[in-house]
């Protein structure tokens, strides 16, 4: 079995981040560690207030005791950090790597034209450090913009552009792009998946409902599935597959986050098959 390390935020309530990454990566049959370099309440996005523990002096005992163990991992899953842990994850993954492993990275600092409360405007050009070297680098249309300082498009954009967005998110050092939130027609939503040389889209039918968490859904099902040996185009389909299987799930008045644990048993299923 493939152990993954994800690093991302514990955020007590709300499923996201290390609560959502940990249950659909299991389900998808890899191992999954967790270093959470920050612990909050609740999440940001939406909750009037939240506490926030910010555990950045705990990372380098981490290390050294894995170091000291020599503990490895197959794979490193990024998502919601801050700036002061970035320079503790580069060390993490350059000193606990097993050979050939894979880096994924989940940008999550932004949605809908505008960055998550709390993160300053040069934000972005300290987690492009951390997308230099991904495997796999998942951003939404927003944090794509923000990343290569591109103007921001969330529609009436062409393939073009799109792909043009797509060559500068490989200039900042990443192999594989999966662009998230791409829409050329109304009724559809998408991402675009490139490898540098080629760019596939996977298409759904749009759900017109706004939810938290969804990026994290998704880049958890297809850090599992890439492990499980799909491609990335198949890996994306399936995450997104999943994402609109949990959105679809998710009651009207649950406001805060999706409820993923309902698409757990076909994630199963499918990882089982
Ligand atoms: O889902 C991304 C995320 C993770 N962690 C925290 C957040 C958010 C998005 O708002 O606030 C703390």
């Amino acid at each position: 079995m493939k152990r993954l390390l994800t690093i991302q935020d514990i955020s007590c309530v709300g499923q996201c981040s290390t609560t959502v990454a940990l249950p659909l990566i299991s389900a998808c049959g890899v191992e999954c560690a967790i270093l959470p370099p920050a612990i909050l309440s609740n999440h940001t996005g939406g909750f009037k207030t939240w506490s926030f523990a910010d555990l950045t002096g705990e990372l380098g005992n981490v290390e050294k005791k894995w170091i000291e163990q020599n503990i490895k991992f197959d794979a490193f899953y990024t998502g919601y950090v801050c700036e002061n842990h970035i320079d503790p994850i580069l060390s993490i993954i350059g000193t606990c790597s097993n050979e050939g492993a894979v880096r994924f990275v989940d940008p999550a600092m932004a949605d809908n034209g505008k960055l998550y409360t709390g993160f300053a405007e040069d934000f972005p050009s300290k987690m492009a450090r951390l997308c230099d070297g991904a495997d796999y680098l998942l951003p939404n249309l927003t944090e794509a913009a923000f990343l290569t300082g591109s103007e921001i498009k969330l529609s009436g954009y062409t393939r073009a552009e799109i792909e043009t967005l797509i060559a500068k998110l490989h200039r900042l050092g990443a192999k594989n792009v999966i662009l998230t939130g791409v829409s050329f027609s109304k009724g559809e939503l998408g991402c675009a998946v490139s490898d540098g040389t080629d760019v596939s889209y996977d298409f759904n039918p749009r759900l017109d409902r706004m939810s938290h968490g969804t990026g994290d859904v998704f880049a958890s099902v297809f850090a599992g599935a890439v492990l499980r040996g799909r491609s990335a185009l198949e890996a994306a389909s399936l995450a997104a597959d999943i994402v609109c299987e949990a959105i679809s799930m998710t009651s009207e008045d649950h406001w805060y986050g999706v409820s993923f644990e309902r698409a757990i048993p076909a994630l199963v299923k499918e990882m089982a098959g």
